[in-house]
């Protein structure tokens, strides 16, 4: 096991990855921005290591200054959390050279599954279910056209560097192919460097359902279960549950035991997501994610797996301490993510919170780094914290929900809080009937 691990972020997953430590009797070094001297994180950690200035780049992306930190303090590990840098395949590789264990997949899996195109190829090959759609990359008008023509309208056009939704261009008719093909080109190469693009069919009002899974590196690997993430807002989702609701339990066994078949072949190691999108009863991979998800604590309190130790046990050349028979999902599970921005507008509202008061009580849990007193800086992500609700079953999960949030005070900045009061009450949500486009359509209709 390791002696000392360095955690490579802030905010909420940084304290839920030093609560882990702690429980395997590791030390943690934190690293911070001089925008997070008086950060929980940096608090609770046994040592801490300013890594630069507020902006990300500068800081927490900077990855000559957190080597720097690894040779000062003698970490023999690095948890990267979520964002920044932990699907930085060249970062994972770095550390290796380095002989610093990267606590997460190896590098040529990030590298596979950074590639979309990459990674759907390896989706087929693995038996994994995925969107219709492009061979490989869509190089030529002319192959724009005929592709769009055998797959139908209407498809979507994707950046083979991209993912999570930036550079995405649908066409309606062949009259729109060519201009979605070319701006989605010439997007990809501003934003990502690389002009490569595909193409799909456009599913027009799907849900988006993942899988956990986790793996050893050894040819072990579990599913942890689905996850349904459709409520979001501009790629950024405010609402997850596990399991997804409304899909047959059956058929969320046989798409986890793909996923863990899949892993399996993989050989893959520590956490990862495989998404996709859920339509007329049927799955379509479109992504994988070689990380640790913001939202995995939903799929903690259904399964009874904490996802982080189980990372850092097989990072460290363990065996995954899980096997699938002994895995079972009991429960429901929600989980609201509380940003600081106006519930209307989603723009940010840093500040200071002047009173804080969490949710408590039976079915709770309440993964946050702030404090009353605490400043939320204007450089990082709005997350406040994560509200996350257990009940037997998911009318249960939803009474104790609105429960919990009526009960969850933070004054100062304003909050999502007043939405999730909204949403609580809203018929398509209570019944679990909603798609992708759900919530963006329900604030737009607010606004009217
Ligand atoms: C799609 C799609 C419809 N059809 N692919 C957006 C993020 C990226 N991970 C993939 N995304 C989508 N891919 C096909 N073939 C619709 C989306 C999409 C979406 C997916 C998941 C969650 C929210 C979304 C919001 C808009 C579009």
């Amino acid at each position: 096991m390791f002696q000392k691990v360095l955690i490579a972020n802030r905010g909420e997953i940084a304290l839920r990855i030093l609560r882990a430590c702690k429980e395997l009797g590791i030390a943690t070094v934190a690293v911070h921005s001089t925008a997070d001297s008086n950060a929980m994180h940096v608090r609770l950690a046994d040592e801490s290591v300013c890594i630069g200035p507020p902006q990300a780049r500068d800081s927490y992306l900077n990855i000559p200054s957190i080597m720097a930190a690894c040779e000062i303090t003698g970490a023999d590990a690095v948890h990267p959390g979520y964002g920044f840098l932990s699907e930085n395949a060249r970062f994972a590789r770095i550390l290796s050279e380095h002989k610093i264990t990267f606590i997460g997949p190896s590098s040529h899996h990030i590298e596979i599954m950074g590639d979309k195109i990459t990674a759907k190829k390896t989706a087929v090959e693995l038996g994994i279910p995925v969107v219709p759609g492009s061979a490989g990359e869509v190089k030529t008008e002319a192959e724009a056209k005929e592709t769009a023509a055998e797959i139908g309208y209407p498809v979507l056009i994707k950046a083979t560097a991209g993912g999570g939704g930036r550079g995405m261009k649908v066409a309606f008719s062949e009259d729109d192919v060519l201009i979605a093909w070319s701006t989605a080109r010439s997007e990809a190469k501003a934003a990502f460097g690389n002009d490569s693009v595909y193409m799909e069919k456009y599913l027009t009002k799907p849900r988006h359902i993942e899988v956990q899974v986790m793996g050893d590196g050894q040819g072990n690997a579990v599913h942890l279960g689905t996850r349904d993430c459709s409520l979001q807002r501009r790629h950024q989702k405010v609402w997850e549950e596990a399991s997804a609701p409304t899909v047959p339990k059956d058929q969320q066994m046989e798409i986890g035991e793909i996923c863990a078949a899949a892993m399996r072949k993989l050989k893959y190691s520590g956490a990862g997501t495989i998404e996709f999108l859920y339509e007329d009863n049927h799955f379509y991979f479109i992504e994988m994610n070689t990380r640790l998800q913001v939202e995995h604590p939903v799929t903690e309190r259904i399964t009874g797996v904490d996802i982080v130790y189980e990372q850092i046990r097989v990072a460290s050349g363990e065996k995954l301490s899980l096997e699938q028979k002994y895995i079972n999902f009991s429960g429901h599970a929600i989980e609201v993510r509380i940003n600081a921005e106006d519930p209307q507008t989603f723009a940010p509202s840093p500040g200071k919170i002047q009173f804080y008061h969490p949710a408590g009580g039976v079915g709770i849990r309440v993964d946050s780094a702030v404090y009353q007193g605490y400043t939320i800086p204007p450089y990082y992500d709005s997350l406040i914290g994560k509200l996350i609700v257990y009940g037997r079953t998911r009318p249960e999960c939803l009474q104790r929900l609105r429960r919990a949030v009526d009960e969850f005070v933070v004054d100062g900045v304003k909050t999502t809080l007043p939405l999730f009061q909204r949403l609580i009450k809203e018929p398509d949500i209570i019944a679990g009937d909603y798609d992708i486009h759900w919530l963006e359509k329900y604030l737009k209709a607010d606004k009217a």
